[in-house]
């Protein structure tokens, strides 16, 4: 596992370099074999290197196209874009959809707003909505979109459900039962009943009708959700985004020197350097069976701690000793300190987002409860 998650961080920071440089060479190149006099078909090259930036980076390519004037900065006219969705990559219009900023965030909801969903029952909605872009995998940014697309269901179809938070649900209860049928890897399918079971109480307290809930399962059944499936530029997509990066002091294992450590935490993982241009991480700490704390210290300020939870001493990390090897870290607790207080807190909730095991299920069950409360 250790060598793998090695590889990992090393081919995403090769891949982040590698993107950059592609990035600004295709499109010199690009525009290097456009005959200066030909108007029409340089618009077009620069709208081919405009979706082509697009699809590497989302906010690059938007901003290249509007600095061209080959699209308004109007969230319609983005929107627009997106939906017509010619040549772009589908994960990358998920990836720009999901941001969180105004502007994104009204993109969203004009895009949400392209969609026409009347008359149609939710999974025959659902399945437009997933194909025309690639749901990211950041919960967050999940609810985001389900929580616009509930709204612009309800509001299309005023008597199915009493609020959009039933619709929220019941669109996750169809994805998940989408996994469940035709992911081979899930032994137990679920039944009718269950299906029908697992639903009740959602409508405000109340239940669904069956014939709904039926016919859901039923179309699930019998056709699976096509999601999209980006091929090709896949690995190019491989952002390096860290959910936190910066200094910490950080105490030893079995000898409690304190070592000032880059940390960047990312995929769940918590990786720490000893420079921020090293190409290898000194340790790494998957975030798996680890809770965070905050704790005092006599000898270092805005200390934070991680520690096993579910009986291990040892947490699970892996780390390179002096002759260079990879070895298992010795740790009880990772000891850190933060330069500030403010920067000790962000740690803590940016450690705490990524170890909540599922954060999507979170999600979910707050919004059941808010459904079921409403009753
Ligand atoms: C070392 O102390 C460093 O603090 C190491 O940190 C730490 O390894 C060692 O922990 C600790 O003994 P000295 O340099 O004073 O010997 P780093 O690897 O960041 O330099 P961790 O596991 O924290 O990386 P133990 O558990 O090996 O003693």
């Amino acid at each position: 596992m250790y060598k793998f998650l090695y590889r990992r961080i090393i081919n995403k920071t090769k891949i982040k370099q590698i993107k950059d440089e592609l990035c600004e060479v295709v499109s010199e190149m690009e525009v290097l074999d456009v005959p200066e006099d030909c108007k029409h078909s340089n618009k077009d090259k620069q709208m081919s290197i405009g979706r082509k930036k697009f699809n590497m980076d989302p906010k690059k390519g938007i901003e290249y196209l509007v600095e061209n004037r080959l699209l308004r900065h109007d969230p319609q006219d983005v929107a627009h874009f997106l939906y017509k969705g010619e040549g772009l990559n589908k994960t990358a219009i998920g990836d720009y959809l999901g941001e969180k900023n105004d502007f994104n965030e009204d993109v969203l909801k004009a895009f949400v707003a392209l969609h026409d969903f009347t008359n149609l029952i939710l999974v025959q909605a659902l399945r437009q909505f997933l194909w025309s872009f690639r749901l990211p995998g950041e919960a967050q940014k999940i609810d985001r979109m389900m929580e616009c697309f509930a709204q612009r269901y309800c509001q299309l179809n005023l008597d199915i459900f009493t609020n959009t938070d039933t619709c929220y649900v019941l669109s996750f209860a169809i994805i998940m039962l989408n996994t469940s049928l035709h992911n081979p890897s899930v032994k137990d399918k679920p039944t009718v009943e269950q299906f029908i079971s697992m639903n009740r109480g959602i409508n405000n307290g109340g239940d669904l009708p069956r014939g709904l809930l039926e016919s859901l399962y039923e179309s699930i059944r019998t056709e699976p959700f096509k999601i999209p499936q980006d091929d090709g530029n896949d690995l190019m997509h491989t952002f390096f985004n860290p959910d936190k990066e910066g200094w910490l002091w950080k105490q030893g294992g079995r000898y409690k020197s304190w070592k000032r450590r880059w940390f960047i935490l990312n995929d769940n993982c918590l990786y720490y350097f000893e420079y921020t241009t090293d190409k290898e991480p000194r340790g790494i700490i998957p975030l798996e069976n680890i809770s965070v704390r905050e704790i005092h210290d006599r000898s270092k300020p805005h200390c934070f701690e991680l520690f096993a939870t579910g009986g291990a001493d040892i947490i699970k990390a892996c780390k390179t000793d002096s002759e260079g090897k990879v070895v298992e870290g010795k740790h009880t607790v990772y000891r850190m300190s933060a330069a500030t207080e403010e920067d000790q807190q962000e740690w803590i909730k940016r450690l705490t987002q990524s170890i909540s095991h599922n954060p999507f299920y979170d999600i979910l069950v707050q919004r059941k409860k808010k459904a079921l409360s409403k009753s």
